[in-house]
């Protein structure tokens, strides 16, 4: 093994205790054009989800797993409705929630960039109903508005803006 080999595995050695990410979706807008990213790893009792937008509208964004992995524009209706293999109603702040796609809103800043990471709790990346690769998949789905986290069954987080196709990466 050569001196840098040696280095190059120090150097990867602080990120082992994370797993890599196993899932991806790249997320565009209604024309055509890619305006964030979001990777997805396996984590006690769920999936971590971190997302980083490059070019969204600035503010608050609901931003949700939804059931069909389809993301045809220009409205993304497609998509279907928010991941809910546990048949509950929408929101993070619903007595009677959440739908497992559910996430907190993504804030983003006036240059159009923003980024979370934030877990998924009541879904897998193996097999099963609440797989992400279930039948059909799932997306990754950005709205115009805020999700106000309790109105069934979508938050009132209005249009669909940006959809992505939850793609597995190994
Ligand atoms: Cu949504
Ligand atoms: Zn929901």
């Amino acid at each position: 093994m050569t001196h840098l080999a040696v280095a190059a595995l120090a150097l990867a050695l602080p990120f082992a205790a994370r797993a890599d990410p196993a899932a991806r979706a790249a997320l565009k807008n209604a024309a055509g054009e890619t305006v964030a990213a979001a990777t997805f790893s396996a984590a006690p009792g769920g999936v971590e989800l971190t997302i980083e937008a490059s070019r969204l509208p600035p503010g608050p964004h609901g931003v949700h797993v939804h059931a069909v992995g389809k993301c045809d524009g220009p409205d993304f209706k497609s998509a279907g409705g928010h991941f809910n293999p546990s048949e509950r109603k929408h929101g993070l702040e619903n007595p009677a929630g959440p739908h497992a796609g559910d996430l907190p809103n993504l804030t983003v800043a006036a240059d159009g960039t923003g980024n979370a990471t934030v877990k998924l709790a009541g879904v897998t990346l193996d097999a099963g109903a609440a797989s992400l690769f279930h039948e059909g998949g799932t997306s990754l789905v950005v709205h115009a508005d805020a999700d106000d986290m309790k109105t069934d069954p979508s938050g009132n987080s209005g249009a669909r803006i940006a959809c992505g196709i939850v793609e597995r990466l190994k």
